[in-house]
């Protein structure tokens, strides 16, 4: 799904770094970076912890102790989902990864899924792994969750006015130049509305973005860090980005 995507020859992939941002998840921390070493044992683990009140921090820190792949990066305190990924992605790029994996701790991603999102960035700009394509699953999700994820992803696909079906997911693999070029540092958001913002920069920006069916499996321990206020800025915001891209549109129009 591009501009211009299908004919561009790709450069092969470099070394994944797979980046998991953590926040009180000792009960799964160890669980899903296991996974991940097993289902592509070639890839690199990077958890980004802010301080975590339950000691996730000193997991990690074990793990990374027993294997040269695992690294982490702690963080002065909760700052939010987007803040500990941009600080990840630019940890990654620094040290030489060629491919940025976004991947939650709890489990949701299923990292035995990763072979495949790799695959389709073999030739693509971005792959995201996406609930709302055909042969995407959700799994012990209730209804309430789905109509509220469905329908962000709708209002936002609408909205914006790009042919992504998944647009809040947080599975995702990126090239690092894709990162580079969409220049990281004006994304301020937060929680969805981070991946909201990264999916439709991409998609305008010209990238090749492919979409790759996954399934979804709602977190078993832990709470979740989904809160009123992440909802709420992802509504806001997403409506501000497209009525000022409406406005400049009808404005454009005018002067020609
Ligand atoms: N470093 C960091 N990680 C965070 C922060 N907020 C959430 N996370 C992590 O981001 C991932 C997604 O958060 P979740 O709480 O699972 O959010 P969610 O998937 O929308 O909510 P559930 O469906 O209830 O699991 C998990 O790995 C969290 O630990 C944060 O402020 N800082
Ligand atoms: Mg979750």
């Amino acid at each position: 799904m591009s501009h211009s995507g299908q004919q561009r020859r790709y450069e092969p992939l470099g070394t994944v770094l797979v980046i998991i941002p953590t926040y009180n998840e000792a009960d799964n921390i160890q669980s899903v970076v296991g996974r991940v070493r097993s289902a592509v044992p070639e890839a690199h683990v990077l958890i980004a912890d802010d301080n975590s009140p339950d000691g996730t921090g000193k997991i990690a820190d074990e793990l990374a102790a027993d294997d040269e792949h695992i690294q982490v990066l702690h963080r002065r305190g909760k700052e939010g989902l987007g803040v500990a990924y941009l600080a990840g992605f630019k940890w990654g790029i620094e040290h030489g990864y060629g491919v940025l994996v976004e991947m939650d701790a709890d489990g949701s991603h299923q990292p035995e899924e990763l072979p495949r999102l790799l695959t389709a960035l073999k030739g693509a700009d971005l792959a995201l792994g996406s609930r709302w394509v055909p042969g995407g699953r959700i799994v012990n999700w209730p209804k309430h969750r789905e109509f509220i994820s469905r329908g962000g992803s709708t209002y936002s696909r609408l909205l914006l006015d790009v042919p992504i079906r998944d647009l809040t997911g947080g599975y995702r693999a990126f090239r690092k130049e894709t990162l580079e070029g969409l220049g990281m540092d004006a994304v301020a958001s937060q929680g969805y509305c981070f991946q909201v913002d990264l999916a439709h920069r991409a998609y305008r920006a010209g990238y090749h973005v492919v979409e790759v069916p996954i399934t979804f499996v709602e977190r078993e321990r832990g709470d979740s860090k989904m809160s009123r206020d992440i909802f709420a800025e992802a509504l806001w915001r997403v409506t501000a980005w497209g009525v000022s891209r409406r406005v400049k549109k009808l404005l454009g129009h005018r002067h020609t």
